[in-house]
């Protein structure tokens, strides 16, 4: 999920700081290097990674009381990484800009990226929809509703009900798969029911993409991966919301024009042309 630069970055460097996290991927972090920790809670110091300097307290007190101990550094590591960053943010927004015949991932993003306002709210599902938003997604002010520990497939719908309940005047938009929005899709009608608008953009691909990739991954022939295609624009219809079908960027781009002035919850079911998670 995370960047090529920020992956080496952490291979390169001579110093790890742990804050208030939980992080549990042990092969993304340096081999060896010393490393500093700090935490609300004295029980997890140490606990995934050998620590030099354990440090119990609130995280901004904390990290000034050690900032104000340290002295400044010319170093050339920030600025390369600093640099490597832009690079790599440059080579996304090509991705994004990209034409293709056929509707890729990271152009239903850069679509969704379009619309939405300052203060939206995105409601992310499970799957490999996950991947492409945390890649190719930019958030400013908005704020992102997942199922962050449990990866709970199926979170998407009811996550986007629950904010536009509790902040009717900030737009709210669903990044599905068809997978994991099936599995509870029958709660549109609850946003019919209650005048919820949202934008529910469901990624089409007839298949739990995720599972097979690592599948494949694995060296494993892909099995009990497919779906069958729902229309869920009719089916947004028969339920009393809008729907609009895209097979490509075109028609997504109409669909979410449309989309962001209805007062209607509304789907979008988006055919993508390959939605294998990126590497
Ligand atoms: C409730 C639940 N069941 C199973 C899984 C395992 N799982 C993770 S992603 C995924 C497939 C998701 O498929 P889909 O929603 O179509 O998204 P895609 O990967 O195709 O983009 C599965 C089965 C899970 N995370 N949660
Ligand atoms: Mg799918």
């Amino acid at each position: 999920m995370g960047t090529d630069p920020a992956e080496q970055a952490m291979q390169e460097t001579d110093l790890l700081i742990l804050a208030g996290t939980a992080f549990p991927y042990r092969d993304y972090l340096p081999a060896d290097v010393a490393a500093i920790q700090i935490d609300t809670d004295p029980k997890v110091i140490g606990k995934y990674y050998p620590v030099l300097l354990g440090l119990v307290g609130e995280l901004a007190p904390t990290a000034t009381w050690l900032t104000d101990r340290l002295m400044e550094k010319e170093d050339a590591f920030l600025l390369t990484y600093q640099q490597k960053r832009e690079r790599w943010h440059d080579t996304l927004q090509q991705d994004m800009n990209t034409e293709t015949q056929q509707l890729q991932p990271q152009h239903v993003i850069a679509e969704v990226q379009r619309i939405l306002q300052e203060n939206a709210i995105v409601s992310l599902d499970v799957g490999s929809i996950t991947l492409w938003v945390a890649r190719y997604l930019q958030l400013n002010n908005q704020q992102l509703v997942l199922s962050a520990w449990l990866g709970t497939m199926g979170c998407g719908l009811p996550g986007a009900i629950a904010a536009k309940l509790a902040y009717p005047d900030k737009q709210v938009v669903a990044i599905l798969g068809d997978g994991g929005f099936s599995m509870g899709m029958q709660d549109f009608v609850t946003a019919v029911k209650y005048d919820l608008p949202m934008i529910l953009v469901v990624f089409n691909n007839q298949k739990l993409q995720l599972i097979e990739h690592e599948q494949q991954e694995m060296g494993n022939k892909a099995t009990q991966v497919d779906l069958a295609n729902i229309d869920f624009a009719v089916f947004a219809r028969a339920c009393g919301g809008e729907g609009y079908t895209a097979k490509s960027r075109d028609e997504l781009r109409q669909a979410l024009t449309q989309a962001k002035v209805s007062r209607k919850p509304v789907i979008i079911d988006v055919f993508v042309e390959d939605s294998t998670p990126p590497s």
